[in-house]
């Protein structure tokens, strides 16, 4: 009897240990939530969970595929050990069950054809939804219709505006963020990537539309972009200095725009936001060229009159004037401002007196340009040599690197700022240009796993794009979305994202309290408070459209003329090789290149086919 009892004791002690490791232990799966395209890489990440196989499950309750998962190690950046999970074998769209062990994971992994589409055109329409100076009807903007706001046609000149008298007619562009300003020099990089885009991807943005009012026969991405450069004109004075933001003093309340009445003054002229104009419009010069080529000459002059002013002003810096509280987007180094203008006007121009020397070897952000003049060096080496390819690969080979160990993200600790988001899809653009210029599936492949770092497969599990994902943002720092009374934010928008500055942290009542975790990762609220790192910016969505923008072009097989890779659709569809001869090379489609193997060596057949 008492041993008996004592077995009995000793078994519901196991068991309690095993529960409660389970329990410590808990296996999360974290995927891209929005999906993943049919016949592209694919991967998800595991934390808490053992090194036993993963199925993934069809919708008739099939097990279609078992994954052994990697070793585990440690990401830093959140303090946690994580398994990477490969499962680019899994070509059939549908829903996916994902199970280890018979334990549910996730119910959610989709698996389609143009699987980032729809996010894509969100987030391009978002730039709609930040129109300054029009209404929003019904027709476009659904129940996020809205009266016009800001008309700017009547702008003073405050005193830091040098040289400005009376007042400016300075309509049109986008909001800034979830505040109401217009400023140059965050619209440069803005601009330049959403112009980027176009001119790498000409044919698949042709017809892809999202029901935006478009301007004459443009198609919706010039028609969008456009409406942005033509604020920008009106920003530059008639000795080519661009004046630097257009905004009230201070920063509006949660109010909608047509609300905020306050006086809006242009303010400002400074280096940083000449040359970064000048370099915009050298883009839309040859962007435009075909479609609107008198807009395009205009476009070249006005570049060609900002740089001459950034020559002759090379160190015009912009601070805050001491009345003024809007966003200040200072700078003091000018240099890779410079050099981007230089190497977009050589480029456009053909003249060699705006060659400079030396690629910046900086993941872009809004102060620092220098890469976006290392991207066009590095892809036109008839121009420039091989600078920009060594400068570009060397950073492409680390941030590849980060991607195959910890959570299988290209994210270290360092690039945790404000608009980390925006460093994740800047990181992932660079990427992108690193396989255009060496056709190397690896950088490719490190690109997709931004791509499903920022839509979910990430340490707080979550998309970071409102309104798509099974968990995204739903207070995010935009006043559009706090004041229209909708309970949903407005769709399609990149929150700023993870880091621990907690700028926004403290006790006056506007401020949000200490969400921080001590790890960079997962230091993040989704707080309508938070505009460190729930606020949302065209410069955090441009890099993603990119990105997205990119991956939905390149598998829908187009491709940059100057990339070196073959495009997707030029593959045969091959799937196994049943009849090949049993001895000699042998033909192996490895779900994503044709290989050739033979006497135990394996051969990559790009370029032969
Ligand atoms: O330059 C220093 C660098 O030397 C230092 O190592 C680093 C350490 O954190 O800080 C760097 O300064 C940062 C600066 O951005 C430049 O990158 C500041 O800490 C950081 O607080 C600052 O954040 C900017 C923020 O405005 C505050 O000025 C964000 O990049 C910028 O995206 C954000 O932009 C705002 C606009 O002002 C107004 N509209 C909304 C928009 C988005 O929040
Ligand atoms: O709403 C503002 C946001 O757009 C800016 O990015 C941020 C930092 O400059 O500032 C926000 O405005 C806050 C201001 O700085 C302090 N008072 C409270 C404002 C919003 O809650």
């Amino acid at each position: 009897m008492f041993g008996l009892r004592k077995k009995w004791v000793l078994m519901t002690t196991l068991a309690v240990l095993t529960f409660s490791g389970m329990a410590l232990a808990q296996a999360t799966a974290y995927i891209n939530q929005v999906g993943y395209q049919t016949n592209d890489v694919k991967s998800l990440t595991l934390t808490g969970a053992t090194g036993d196989p993963v199925e993934f499950v069809n919708s008739s309750g099939t097990t279609v595929l078992s994954v052994t998962p990697s070793n585990e190690s440690n990401y830093s950046a959140a303090d946690v050990n994580a398994r990477l999970v490969d499962f680019s074998n899994l070509k059939i769209p549908g829903i996916y069950q994902v199970k280890q062990n018979g334990n549910m994971l996730r119910q959610d992994l989709k698996i389609a054809d143009k699987a980032h589409e729809n996010v894509l055109k969100a987030a391009l329409k978002w730039y709609y939804y930040q129109r300054a100076s029009m209404e929003l009807t019904e027709l476009y903007a659904g129940q996020y219709k809205r009266a016009a706001g800001h008309m700017d046609n009547n702008v003073s000149f405050h005193s830091s505006a040098t040289g400005g008298s009376g007042t400016l007619n300075s309509p049109k562009g986008w909001y800034d963020a979830g505040d109401y300003g217009k400023y140059i020099v965050n619209s440069g990089i803005t601009t330049y990537t959403l112009l980027a885009l176009y001119e790498h991807y000409p044919q698949y943005f042709n017809s892809l539309k999202w029901n935006i009012p478009a301007e004459g026969s443009l198609p919706d991405l010039l028609a969008e972009i456009k409406y942005n450069l033509d604020w920008m004109l009106t920003m530059q004075a008639s000795d080519g200095g661009v004046y630097h933001k257009l905004t009230t003093l201070l920063f509006p309340g949660d109010i909608m725009p047509n609300e905020d009445t306050e006086t809006r003054y242009v303010i400002g002229k400074g280096t940083a936001a000449t040359f970064d104009f000048a370099a915009v419009m050298a883009v839309a010069a040859r962007v435009y060229k075909t479609a609107n080529p008198s807009f395009a000459a205009q476009c070249l002059e006005a570049a060609k009159k900002a740089y001459s002013w950034g020559i002759q002003n090379p160190n015009v810096r912009f601070t805050n004037p001491l009345d003024v509280k809007t966003g200040e987007y200072g700078d003091s180094h000018f240099d890779d401002e410079k050099s981007f203008a230089a190497a977009e006007l050589y480029v456009t121009t053909g003249d060699a007196s705006y060659k400079i020397s030396g690629a910046s070897a900086n993941i872009p952000n809004w102060a620092d340009v220098g890469g976006l003049a290392t991207y066009e060096k590095a892809i036109n080496q008839t121009h420039f040599g091989t600078e920009g390819v060594d400068s570009l690969l060397k950073v492409a080979y680390i941030l590849e690197s980060r991607s195959n160990s910890g959570f299988g993200v290209v994210m270290g600790g360092h690039d945790f700022v404000w608009g980390s988001n925006a460093v994740a899809a800047n990181q992932g653009i660079w990427l992108l240009h690193a396989y255009y210029i060496t056709g190397d599936e690896k950088y490719y492949t490190a690109a997709v796993k931004v791509l499903d770092y920022l839509l979910g497969k990430n340490p707080l599990n979550m998309s970071f794009v409102t309104g798509y994902g099974t968990k995204t943002a739903k207070n995010p720092h935009h006043r559009p979305s706090t004041d229209d009374g909708i309970y949903e934010p407005v769709p399609g928008m990149v929150v700023g994202g993870p880091h621990t500055g907690g700028e926004d942290v403290g006790s006056e009542t506007w401020q949000c309290s200490d969400y921080r975790t001590g790890k960079p990762a997962t230091s993040y609220t989704d707080s309508h408070c938070s505009y460190a790192t729930n606020e949302v910016a065209i410069n955090w969505n441009a890099p993603f459209v990119y990105l997205a923008g990119a991956i939905e072009a390149i598998n829908a097989g187009f491709k940059p003329d100057f990339a070196v890779f073959n495009s997707k659709n030029s593959l045969p569809q091959v799937r196994g090789f049943a009849a090949q001869p049993s001895s000699g090379p042998k033909l192996i489609f490895d779900g994503h290149r044709l290989l050739m193997k033979h006497n135990g060596k394996q051969y990559n057949l790009k370029g032969m086919q």
